[in-house]
């Protein structure tokens, strides 16, 4: 722990702004058994209050209710009973409560996310029903500001409006990943949300924030955790992903790229340059080891996805992003420079399949848009060779992106590549395709051939407002 970055990050934390939301309809009638749905007309993170009272004779029985939240409608009276996924079912915003005496207001002491909420009357005497006089909810977030819109079609805007929604719904103490699940502060999710923030809300404290809990909260020798708690305290968790660590080092020098803040930028520095030094240390002969021998590289929830050449390309990546942090920085590095080159020229004899013309992952060569298009922004080829890898990737069968995360760095990977017209259909296409079901916030998962993909074993506890999705946000003011 470094105590002098966790205070540093104290004195940012945000101050969190309130509005009250209420749905269209408030007044409803109930009798045993019977619900009602309440839509608020667009997504929000908060605390319910529901003031309810009785009309019949004296309540002379409990009145038990269930009271489920839902991001989008798809959600809506889906039976979760039976979900038995690898992560905890309490992430399901459902909850079972005994009112004992009306009239009651009661205030949920749980943060939701939602759009809908359903009530239902589970169980209570026939001799009076429960009246709904009010309800509503206390919307929070630390982006209260309304923001320029971007992107030259109405579509565009359409997703750009959809995009920085998502973003401000995570925006709370920290940049949380989603205000269902985990609502915490992951680095991957970080990275995009810092992205998207400089080109619209410009809290860059929140950003710097977020940086010095990673930073604070390093192990001895330098281990960036992947993500970090706050509450009660500040801690690291015990999860350490390749990727996720290198991926401070980007977000420092993105920071400092946005911000000019030299002063922070070279605390930070130090830590940046070390997540390179200590993942070059998982190398043998300039190339990274298969999945089983590199623990967790994240990429993508595809659960297909071959990782190694994919690790490799997001090394040198992020060595190249401290590389010109150093140089802005006056710090010039040699070792940097070799570990560039080395591992570049590495990547393409043994990744690089110069008959398919297609980087190739893992001992069965596995082709996949992750891995090409994190080599493409490795830049281990040249831009017009890098254009063809991803033209070719287009007519082959290739393992697809399930998340926004990967098809943002896609996106980027056609971008770099001089292709910014595929980009912006991705943008179009693969967003849009989201928007067209009527997201108000864009999702955790998507994959437009199989809308029910879930790596968690169902997608009941899949976030539907999610920040690393929010990247048009960037991509369109960036770009375009
Ligand atoms: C999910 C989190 C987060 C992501 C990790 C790898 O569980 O919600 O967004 O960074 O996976």
């Amino acid at each position: 722990m470094n105590l002098k970055f966790l205070k540093r990050a104290e004195l940012l934390k945000p101050a969190l702004c309130e509005k009250i939301v209420k749905p269209d309809n408030t007044w409803r009638l109930l009798c045993g058994g019977e619900q009602a749905l309440f839509d608020f007309g667009d997504h929000y993170t908060g605390y319910l209050t529901i003031d309810l009272s009785s009309k019949g004779s004296h309540q002379d029985a409990p009145v038990l209710l269930s009271i489920k939240f839902y991001e989008i409608n798809d959600e809506i009276g889906e039976d979760t009973t039976n979900y038995n996924g690898w992560i905890s079912k309490s992430w399901l915003q459902e909850e079972l409560i005994h009112v004992d005496e009306l009239p009651a207001k009661i205030t949920l002491p749980r943060r939701y996310a939602f759009r809908y909420v359903l009530i239902k009357a589970e169980a209570m005497s026939s001799k009076h029903s429960l009246v709904i006089q009010d309800i509503y909810a206390k919307a929070v977030t630390s982006a209260p500001e309304k923001v320029a819109p971007a992107g030259e079609t109405e579509r565009e805007r359409a997703i750009d409006k959809i995009a920085v929604k998502t973003l401000s719904e995570c925006m709370q103490y920290e940049f949380e990943d989603g205000p269902k699940r985990d609502r915490r502060l992951w680095l991957g999710d970080l990275r995009l949300q810092a992205l998207a923030n400089y080109v619209t809300f410009k809290h860059n404290d929140l950003v710097k924030r977020c940086l010095y809990l990673f930073a604070g909260t390093a192990d001895d020798d330098g281990n960036i955790s992947a993500c970090v708690f706050t509450s009660p305290k500040n801690e690291a968790d015990d999860t350490f992903m390749f990727d996720y660590s290198l991926l401070f080092s980007a977000a420092v020098a993105d920071y400092f790229e946005y911000t000019g803040d030299i002063a922070t930028a070279k605390q930070l520095y130090p830590l940046a340059l070390k997540q390179i030094r200590l993942a070059s240390k998982r190398f043998k002969n300039n190339v990274i080891p298969d999945s089983d021998k590199l623990g967790w590289c994240f990429l993508d929830w595809n659960l297909y996805l071959n990782k190694q050449a994919g690790a490799q390309a997001v090394y040198i990546y992020c060595a190249k992003a401290v590389k010109k942090l150093a140089a802005a920085l006056n710090k010039p590095c040699a070792w940097l420079d070799k570990q560039i080159k080395d591992k570049s020229e590495a990547a393409v004899k043994a990744f690089y399949d110069s008959e398919k013309g297609l980087f190739v992952s893992g001992k069965d060569r596995q082709i996949s848009y992750a891995v090409n298009a994190w080599m493409c922004l490795a830049g281990v080829l040249t831009m017009e060779e890098n254009a063809k890898v991803l033209s070719r990737l287009e007519s082959v069968d290739a393992v697809k992106p399930v998340t926004p995360y990967m098809y943002h760095y896609y996106a980027e990977a056609l971008i770099a590549a001089g292709e910014k017209d595929k980009a912006r259909d991705i943008i179009n296409n693969y967003w849009g395709a989201m928007a067209d079901r009527g997201a108000d916030t864009f999702y955790e998962l998507f994959d437009p051939e199989n809308p029910d993909v879930s790596p968690y074993g169902a997608k009941c506890v899949n976030s539907y407002c999610h920040a690393w999705s929010c990247t048009p946000a960037y991509l369109l003011r960036k770009y375009f």
